[in-house]
């Protein structure tokens, strides 16, 4: 990830270093198996991003800050003594912790994290280490986290606790308040006088915690870390701790923000991802995923052997806004119908499809298909199992199969019996392999040759990560450092002959625009010039869908699908993200 980020925050440039968001733990203790059993097999979350700077809802003194909008103190460089002012606005007297509880529980969730101690500093429980908590400073009085804790108990859903370690912009000797607090600080004391007295009072005085979320550890030491995880290690030996923690430790790896990776790690692992484009409530944003695109992420994770850890952000007076909530129950019906698929699943051994991808559990295998086949078949190919049945999960309509050639057909309905996504059940008997990893080529589908699956000549995987606003971050895997002779290529299985359009999706900055590749699928073969996209210059990736022609696959068969360097510009100005076949 680049060093420093040149972001556009409102009209001025805002260079924050990255080291504040910490390296992503890689090296995972290993995590004690008991103590993790619940948190892999409840695979779905809500995450709840709720403080101070909800009351101030992305605004500031009438200035809209466009990003995440729990960064509002630090976008608007508000003074820790002017940031108070908010406390005794904040008076959330909608908030009732049973209808949260119950929303997470109709959605599929099965335990909540919520933000206990931003970066803001501020706490949302009764705290003796310091008065800026919610219960002193706020005319709320109350403690929302104890109400929490109680309806959580009252509901069966677990319940974990975020705290910012590194950061608190309200205390002169945490990290992160450079604009207001001159000289550095000293971070021990504040480890020792606040931070680590904060959390032992959130894991004494609200029950069992199912876990603590810790973030952003930028330059902790690994004995301040060491010490926080002991301490929590001590008090609630059942509780986990995700992989933020900072030098590799915690009981699972958390990846960054809103990632849905294309590979997982092989050791447990959380995506956190945001509803819209924040984490905390922000007045101007209503670009709220749909339950499709909600489904989509959250089976694709779990495909890969993940938990989807999906935010909310309560306004400052305390409710879930209506559209997020309204979209989280259509998710809950879509995993109430399809539950067996998710909970206690495993990934499947088939990968990623173009039709959706699959799940494993206790000798079935769910497929999760996302693009419903128009042909009246969906086809399993590359599966090495005894198979003895097949149906519809929802109606348990039996469908009917044959194996031909090494490729599972199933007849399936015209129409994909549900508009979300549809799931398929395999009844296996034996073993469950997949032969290869090899990509197969669909017809009347998108099929994704992406970047992490390609083999290299003379260039490298790579990966991108960029905020378009602030803080909503996006990745996307490429092939970079491209030259004269450097090739990506798939070996891919044509499941039918077909006509199919050959596209690009590539970002090229100006010192590239013009460079020249060649394509070549069996025998076809030509050579285009890459476009400029435009990206590069603001930090931010620009990827261009780019059609490169129409090409005919004579007969089934296997492939390959390859892409050179004849004549490449400028040096990693230009960054493969994939190729596609689409149907034409
Ligand atoms: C952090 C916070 O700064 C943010 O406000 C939010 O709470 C989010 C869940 O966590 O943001 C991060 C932290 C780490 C990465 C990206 C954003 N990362 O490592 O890519």
């Amino acid at each position: 990830m680049s060093k420093s980020k040149t972001k556009l925050a409102g009209k001025r440039e805002e260079k924050i270093d990255a080291s504040m968001w910490g390296k992503q733990s890689t090296r995972q203790e290993r995590p004690g198996a008991t103590r993790c059993e619940w948190f892999r097999r409840s695979k779905f979350a809500m995450f709840i991003h709720w403080g101070l700077y909800s009351q101030a809802g992305g605004r500031w003194k009438g200035k809209t800050y466009y990003g995440i909008a729990e960064w509002i103190m630090h976008l608007a460089r508000v003074p820790a003594k002017e940031y108070e002012t908010l406390a005794p606005r904040f008076n959330p007297v909608d908030f009732n912790a049973i209808e949260w509880v119950r929303l997470a529980k109709a959605a599929g969730m099965k335990y909540i994290v919520i933000t206990a101690k931003h970066h803001e500093g501020f706490a949302m429980f009764r705290s003796k280490v310091s008065r800026f908590n919610i219960v002193d400073a706020t005319p709320f009085k109350r403690d929302p986290l104890k109400e929490l804790a109680k309806a959580c108990r009252k509901e069966g859903l677990k319940l974990g606790f975020y705290y910012s370690q590194y950061q608190d912009w309200h205390e002169p000797d945490a990290a992160g308040n450079s604009w207001d607090f001159k000289q550095k600080g000293d971070f021990n004391k504040y480890l020792h006088e606040k931070a680590i007295p904060q959390i032992k009072e959130l894991l004494t005085n609200y029950g069992p915690v199912a876990l603590i979320w810790f973030d952003t550890p930028g330059n902790i030491s690994r004995e301040a870390a060491q010490e926080l995880l002991d301490m929590v290690r001590k008090l609630q030996p059942g509780c986990l701790v995700n992989g933020r923690l900072g030098h590799g430790l915690g009981d699972y790896i958390s990846l960054g923000d809103q990632e849905v990776p294309l590979t997982a790690p092989k050791r447990l692992w959380e995506t956190i991802d945001t509803h819209n484009d924040t984490w905390a409530y922000a007045w101007c944003d209503h670009r709220w995923k749909s339950a499709r695109e909600l489904v989509s992420r959250l089976v694709r994770v779990v495909g890969l052997g993940g938990n989807y850890a999906l935010n909310v952000g309560p306004t400052g007076r305390g409710v879930i806004p209506a559209e997020s909530a309204s979209i989280l129950r259509q998710v809950g019906q879509w995993v109430s119908r399809n539950s067996e698929s998710i909970y206690g699943s495993e990934p499947s051994p088939l990968g990623r499809q173009a039709w959706g991808c699959s799940t494993l559990k206790s000798g079935k295998l769910y497929l999760h298909v996302l693009n419903w086949p128009s042909d009246g078949e969906l086809w399993v190919p590359g599966l090495k199992a005894n198979v003895k049945g097949a149906y519809l999960l929802t109606t348990r309509r039996n469908l009917k199969f044959s194996r031909k050639g090494g490729i599972l057909r199933i007849q399936i309905p015209k129409l994909a019996p549900d508009s979300i996504a549809t799931v398929i059940v395999l009844d296996v008997a034996g073993a469950i392999k997949a032969r290869g990893r090899g990509k197969y080529v669909y017809n009347g589908l998108v099929n994704e040759m992406d970047a992490p699956f390609a083999k290299l000549v003379n260039c490298r995987h790579g990966k991108r990560s960029w905020m378009e606003k602030f803080g909503d971050w996006h990745h996307v895997d490429v092939v970079e450092n491209w030259s004269n002779g450097s090739s990506a290529r798939w070996d891919v299985t044509a499941l039918k002959p077909g006509m199919f359009s050959l596209c690009a999706d590539y970002e090229c900055q100006p010192d590239a625009e013009g460079s020249e590749l060649e394509m070549s699928l069996g025998e076809t073969r030509w050579s285009f010039p890459v476009l400029c996209t435009g990206g590069g210059a603001c930090g931010r990736v620009r990827i261009r869908h780019e059609t490169l022609g129409t090409i005919a696959i004579p007969k089934a068969g296997k492939y390959t699908l390859s892409i050179r360097g004849l004549d490449v510009k400028g040096e990693s100005a230009f960054l493969l993200q994939k190729l596609t076949l689409e149907p034409v």
